[in-house]
């Protein structure tokens, strides 16, 4: 039997004696995500009803010609309840900072420090700072609803070794919805109150089942096919994909619980969430919305630029050496520069001040990693870079973002495949995205249709007379 054969089979039959498992102990209703949304969702209907009914013809903003060509930066066009943005605090998830859900969100007992994502994905569903046991309940339930149909395994195991990671995972993604509950529910004509019940269904069903899935691409591209073994019900979500991947350094296993976090959610008008929120007003089900999303993160603009901060870096140890100089890196940045390419991991859409996301892995890696000879030049980038972005006049914000950071923890720990980095961003954006689809369908958000117009229909629309 080769490899794939047989770590498929290998999971399966582990996986369902999770199943058994299951049957003997399901969590305690009080402590279970779906019973309170049931309470939470009906309260923040009425309260949208009610904004709406008083509310519902007030303008709050003008839009000019420049906004529309632009990209729409800038335009209040969506309602996105589990984050807001701040251009210069950086990003809030419910309402709270990264560095305080460093503090308040759960961490495993005894010795963890990073919050689990379980305990973000409760807060971003219900507006909440979970309890040690609601969250793990939460990870219960995703090891137990882990498992891959055998078509998608089959699937993944045919493609060849040179599609890219993130083509792999987001056809993955889109073959899995044949275990759609929405789909299932909407066929049988379900009641449009009933929705988010079949959108939550899916999209713990999907969250659960998408580290099992990035394991698998990562092993049959990179480990030669081999078994990324069994979830084990005792383990955190994280925990498990880490050993799915093949690594057992507990500090990665930190590492990626802290990744999985902050890579979650970024309101909704960036390219991954703008994409699921979009395709999911279409009814299309949580796993076509979710690859939809994947596809948009896959764009070396959004998630990919990652892998690319990591290409550009080694691109520029390659051209200058092991030791660089002030003077060699400015020289290699304005080189890029120069070539018409932007720098990877600097400037963002909306934030104009150091991303948050950046500062908190800044702050692992000095605590885990200080002597890296990587971190050390991301560190000595972040003191010359923003300066040539300023003098270089283009970029309204010459900061680093998420991007710049993240590479080069995973490298550290022997995750070397740059190519892989955008699938991690992928798993953690799940989070964020499908917890505003639930929300989304919960309130009955219609199918998205802004109008467009030509650019001779903006002329007339502006009274200019030809
Ligand atoms: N290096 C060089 N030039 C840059 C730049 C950078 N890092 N960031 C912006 N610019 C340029 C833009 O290309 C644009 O040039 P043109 O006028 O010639 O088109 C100009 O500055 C103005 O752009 P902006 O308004 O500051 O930025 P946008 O909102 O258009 O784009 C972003 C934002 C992130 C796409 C852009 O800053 C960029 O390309 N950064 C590098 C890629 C990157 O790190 N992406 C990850 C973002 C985080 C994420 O979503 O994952």
């Amino acid at each position: 039997m080769n490899f794939k054969g047989f770590r498929y089979v290998f999971v399966k039959k582990i996986i369902l004696t999770g199943n058994r498992t299951y049957s003997q102990s399901s969590p305690n209703k009080y402590e279970n995500l779906k019973d309170v949304l049931s309470q939470k969702i009906p309260q923040h209907l009425k309260l949208v009803n009610d904004f709406k009914k008083q509310h519902g013809q007030k303008k709050i903003g003008d839009i000019t010609i420049d906004m529309i060509y632009g990209g729409m930066r800038g335009i209040k066009g969506l309602v996105t309840e589990t984050s807001e943005l701040d251009p210069d605090s950086g990003i809030k998830f419910r309402g709270y900072t990264i560095p305080e859900l460093r503090t308040k969100l759960p961490k495993v007992k005894p010795n963890g420090h990073e919050p689990l994502p379980e305990g973000l994905f409760w807060l971003l569903m219900t507006g909440e700072i979970p309890t040690q046991n609601q969250v793990k309940s939460v990870s219960r339930e995703w090891a137990l609803r882990a498992e891959i149909p055998s078509h998608v395994v089959t699937m993944l195991n045919n493609f060849p070794a040179k599609m890219h990671p993130m083509s792999q995972f987001s056809a993955a993604i889109t073959a899995l919805n044949t275990e759609s509950k929405f789909v299932e529910a909407y066929q049988t004509g379900v009641s449009k109150s009933k929705y988010w019940e079949y959108a939550y269904e899916d999209s713990m069903n999907l969250i659960a089942k998408l580290p099992t899935l990035a394991s698998i691409i990562y092993r049959n591209i990179y480990r030669e096919g081999t078994s990324p073994g069994a979830i084990d019900l005792e383990k955190d979500w994280s925990h498990n994909f880490t050993s799915m991947l093949g690594y057992e350094d507990i500090s990665f296993t930190e590492l990626m619980r802290l990744y999985l976090c902050i890579h979650a959610d970024h309101e909704g008008g960036n390219v991954s969430a703008h994409a699921c929120h979009l395709v999911g007003s279409a009814l299309s089900d949580p796993y076509l919305s979710f690859a939809a999303a994947m596809n948009g993160l896959a764009g070396p603009l959004h998630g990919l630029a990652n892998q690319e901060v990591l290409i550009w870096i080694t691109k520029l140890q390659k051209e200058i050496g092991a030791k660089s100089t002030k003077d060699d890196l400015e020289k290699f940045i304005w080189k890029t520069l120069e070539m018409g390419q932007v720098i990877p991991g600097y400037g963002h859409a909306v934030l104009r001040a150091t991303d948050p996301r950046y500062l908190c892995q800044r702050e692992f890696a000095m605590k885990h990693l200080p002597d890296d000879p990587l971190f050390k030049l991301v560190s000595q980038l972040y003191e010359i870079a923003p300066n040539i972005l300023l003098k270089h006049g283009k970029a309204k914000n010459p900061w680093p973002n998420v991007d710049a950071h993240s590479g080069v923890l995973l490298y550290h720990y022997g995750l070397k495949e740059m190519n892989f980095y955008t699938v991690l961003f992928g798993v953690s954006r799940a989070l964020g995205v499908l917890a505003s689809l639930t929300w989304d369908r919960a309130l009955g958000f219609p199918l998205e249709r802004p109008k467009s117009l030509t650019t001779e229909g903006l002329i007339k629309l502006v009274g200019i007379k030809k």
